[in-house]
């Protein structure tokens, strides 16, 4: 602009200083410690991405929006804060929904901020460019769906989305921007004072007196008691005050999935090598931070045996009590404040936990170790699952800080069994869904989030969900090694076309395929191993140099079973096979 331009302004205007929406998005976020989006860019959010990067917010483009939903999910799990992911309008948003599903039904916090059109246009139904009412189709997937019409509602409304997502029973938020809001301009005076920071955004909430009073009693009573640490646990990060309690208790605990290296596995009251037995013969069992869903088969039948139970529960939301089974004894708080609560009114001379039951579950859990010991130290080629188990285990062993990201079928399953974790938050896999498909957003995220190094073991199938974000790692150069266990297929690689026709089997792929190839595109390193000495090297090579690998690592295709360890979920036909 000439001098003569800005000297012909009114003089109030001229030195008005002016914000935009743009800026007090970026402004809000940084203010509330949300210091990186993930998404995948466009219109109406291209340059709100580049301008988001050059104020200092990290800014991780992905390939496909349902990936960086997925790392913004797990971002959430693992700092407490929302994980930020950044859509476009309708199938950008579209995309990162299963996304923003996932991370509600897991109980992550999380934000998705989509990009969307005018009101005026949608409701009309005048056909914008993408348009969507993406506000109504995101309430039914999310905890709260708010959408920010004008500049000045920005520091509200981003704030309402933090705390939606963060308070009580985390979960998945909704964000509608429509485009017109990111260039609205106003005083940047005004706009500064509409900024709020949010103050204690996940405020404890301290369960009552006479909820720990009742549970104690119930735990006192215990000839057989269970302690079952879910990933709700995990995500409170109160991990001092739950293994004091669970080691005051002296009770066996079994850790969920994500529950996992809460306590170590190799703890000695660690009851995970004797699931069945501890779930069929407890009598009282504690739940923090755990559902009694499908994975814990609702607290009863067959699973847990013919014994009666009663059941104690913490969790922060109220309305998960009694909703499978009567919970004799509902602790309604935060974990870390409850767990405290719990050992402070335990006092000093709390009862051991009952001899001859701890000595039942050891015994157990030995003869399980043992039994598992030489499948897991066999050195057969083509590999079945537990010889390369065996190899990775060892690896997560001597490096316990990396994070172990899994999903698949028997690939999952064999894994959560054979890898022994050894601190908190360090396993991340398909939750409760038991979904494909988390597996590149999640090993992003916790290499950006943790800045430890990942290992990701990946089934053949469930890798193909969100495999063309090996280029992302590549791109950010990502402390990542993935695993393969390629059996050419789900679940096993070995199904046949009965009909004789060319077409393959709905399960199986392309035999002998060579995932290793795919990340050399890119400039990551590709390994093909086939015996657990080749696995053994390449992963250690890869973890030490920190470089972006992919190992194919060729698994037996008859190795596998059906579904995994699920398979009994699958419904059966009544009529005899043709
Ligand atoms: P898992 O799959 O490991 O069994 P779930 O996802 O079923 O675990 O259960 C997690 C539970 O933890 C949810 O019911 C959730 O409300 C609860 N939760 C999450 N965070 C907290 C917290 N900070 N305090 C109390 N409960 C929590
Ligand atoms: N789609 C989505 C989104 N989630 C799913 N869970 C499935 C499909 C069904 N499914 C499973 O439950 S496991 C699995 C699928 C497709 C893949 C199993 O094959 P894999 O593992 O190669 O990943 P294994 O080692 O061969 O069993
Ligand atoms: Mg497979």
């Amino acid at each position: 602009m000439s001098d003569a331009a800005v000297n012909t302004k009114p003089e109030a205007e001229a030195e008005q200083d002016l914000t935009d929406g743009f800026h007090l998005i970026i402004d809000a976020m940084k203010l509330n410690g949300l210091d990186t989006i993930y998404g995948v860019p466009g219109i109406p959010i291209s340059d709100f991405g580049r301008m988001a990067q050059a104020a200092g917010i990290r800014v991780i483009s992905f390939r496909h929006e349902q990936n960086a939903g997925n790392a913004a999910a797990i971002a959430g799990f693992l700092t407490k804060r929302p994980g930020v992911c950044l859509t476009v309008s309708a199938p950008g948003f579209l995309n990162g929904l299963t996304a923003l599903a996932h991370a509600t039904t897991n109980c992550f916090p999380m934000i998705l901020v989509s990009g969307s059109s005018e009101r005026e246009i949608i409701d009309l139904q005048q056909g914008d460019y993408e348009e969507m009412d993406q506000l109504a189709i995101a309430k039914p997937f999310c905890k709260a769906a708010y959408r920010i019409l004008y500049a000045q509602d920005i520091g509200i409304g981003v704030a309402r989305a933090i705390r939606a997502a963060v308070s009580g029973r985390p979960g998945g938020v909704y964000l509608d921007l429509p485009a017109k809001l990111f260039g609205q301009v106003m005083d940047a005076e005004a706009g500064r004072k509409s900024l709020v920071k949010v103050i204690d955004a996940a405020p404890a909430q301290i369960p009552a007196p006479e909820a720990v009073k009742r549970a104690l009693d119930v735990l006192k009573g215990a000839k057989r008691p269970l302690i079952v640490l879910g990933k709700g646990a995990s995500y409170a990060q109160a991990d001092d005050a739950i293994r004091a309690f669970v080691e005051k208790s002296g009770a066996p605990f079994l850790p969920m999935s994500m529950g996992k290296g809460l306590l170590p596995d190799a703890h000695p009251q660690c009851a995970g090598a004797a699931r069945s037995t501890v779930l069929k013969e407890s009598d009282v069992v504690l739940l923090i931070g755990a559902r009694l869903n499908w994975l814990l088969s609702h607290g009863k039948g067959k699973a847990w045996g013919d014994a009666p139970k009663k059941f104690i529960q913490i969790d922060i939301e109220p309305k998960e009590m009694d909703s499978n089974v009567e919970i004799v004894a509902p602790i309604v708080g935060d974990i870390g404040s409850c767990v405290s609560a719990l050992l402070a009114a335990m006092g000093g001379n709390w009862p051991a936990a009952p001899a001859d039951w701890t000595a039942v579950v050891s015994k157990k859990r030995d003869e399980n170790v043992a039994k598992m010991a030489p499948k897991l130290m066999n050195n057969n080629i083509p590999m079945d699952y537990y010889g390369a188990l065996g190899v990775l285990r060892t690896i997560v062993k001597e490096r316990p800080d990396a994070i172990l990201v899994n999903e698949g079928a028997n690939t999952l399953d064999l894994a959560r069994g054979a890898i022994d974790m050894y601190q908190p938050r360090k396993r991340i896999d398909v939750g409760t869904w038991g979904v494909m498909g988390i597996g590149m957003g999640y090993a992003i995220a916790a290499a950006i989030e943790t800045g430890k190094p990942v290992l990701a073991v990946e089934g053949d199938s469930a890798f193909g969900f969100s495999g063309m974000e090996i280029e992302t790692i590549c791109r950010y150069k990502l402390p990542v090694c993935i695993v393969i266990f390629n059996n050419d297929g789900i679940y096993r690689g070995t199904d046949v076309n009965p009909t004789g026709s060319p077409d393959p089997a709905p399960m199986v792929f392309v035999k002998g395929a060579r995932y290793d190839k795919m990340i050399e595109a890119f400039g990551g390193v590709g390994v093909h191993v086939t015996s657990p000495d080749e696995l053994k090297r390449a992963v250690n090579a890869a973890m030490d140099s920190g470089k972006p690998t992919l190992i194919n690592a060729v698994i037996d295709p008859a190795a596998g079973s059906e579904s995994g360890r699920i398979g009994n979920l699958n419904p059966q036909s009544k009529l005899k096979k043709k």
